[in-house]
């Protein structure tokens, strides 16, 4: 039983990612389903097996506690890691091979509140791996990639479980924006030169670079979501690796 957590940035694409991956395991017959862990979610375009929503009123949390929208989510997951057992065992009575976990764009959730870490290392599964999206269309520039990545980080860091880094909406740029991102991340030297060229490289730049030129040793799996699908097998390749480490 893989537990596939879907982490990004509000509006990065994670529950349409959610949504598409699971339409993509079901025409390869894998028994996957889908868990809504966003109990602040309006609209989710497909009907996920388990739902948060079914168990928390964020509205409610909203009025009885006074408090703003993320504050009540925070109220939300402490509720959500009360009932967790209850959550596996609704998973478990689909037996699924891959459970796919939509996650709320807050990542102050799992980067500064032990609760979000905890809420997903009580899901049950003999492994568990996590993609964090990036959105094409908030990466356009070198830094704006770079913070991105580093989110990611932190939340790997936090999460302590392998992470791939996904592509959302490569399909809303040309080919030649994705080259572009996809050689930043590979050689971030390309990052320093880009810089240098703009004069806006300083000290920090620097370190920072030198950093993710030590993540390019490690290697940065950074797949477009179409590539992932195709290539979805490959992942438990990632997490035996992973393992070894
Ligand atoms: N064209 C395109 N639109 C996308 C893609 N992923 C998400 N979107 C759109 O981006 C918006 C935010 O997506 P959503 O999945 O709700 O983001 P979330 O907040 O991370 O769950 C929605 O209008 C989606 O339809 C993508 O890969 N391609
Ligand atoms: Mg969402």
């Amino acid at each position: 039983m893989l537990l596939v957590s879907i982490i990004g940035t509000a509006g990065s694409g994670k529950t349409f990612f959610t949504w598409a991956l699971k339409e993509h395991l079901l025409l390869c017959e894998e028994n996957a389903v889908t868990v809504n862990l966003d109990p602040a979610a309006k609209k989710i375009p497909y009907s996920p097996e388990i739902d948060s929503r079914d168990y928390i009123d964020i509205d409610e949390i909203i009025l009885k506690e006074v408090l703003g929208p993320n504050a009540a989510l925070i109220i939300a997951y402490e509720k959500l890691a009360e009932i967790i057992s209850e959550i596996n065992d609704q998973i478990k009575k689909y037996s699924p091979e891959i459970i796919l976990v939509d996650t709320p764009g807050q990542l102050e959730l799992f980067i500064l509140k032990k609760v979000g870490i905890e809420v997903l290392n009580s899901l049950e599964a003999s492994a568990k791996i996590s993609f964090f999206l990036i959105d094409a269309l908030a990466a356009l520039n070198p830094k704006d990639l770079i913070t991105q990545l580093w989110l990611g980080y932190i939340c790997q860091f936090r999460l302590k479980m392998p992470m791939y880094y996904v592509l959302s909406k490569s399909d809303m740029v040309n080919e030649k924006v994705i080259d572009n991102i996809c050689k930043r991340i590979v050689r971030p030297q390309t990052v320093h030169d880009e810089l240098v060229k703009s004069k806006e490289l300083d000290e920090i730049d620097l370190h920072i670079i030198r950093f993710f030129e030590d993540m390019e040793e490690r290697g940065t799996p950074l797949v477009t979501s179409a590539e992932l699908m195709e290539g979805f097998k490959n992942i438990h390749k990632v997490i035996d690796e992973y393992k070894i480490q």
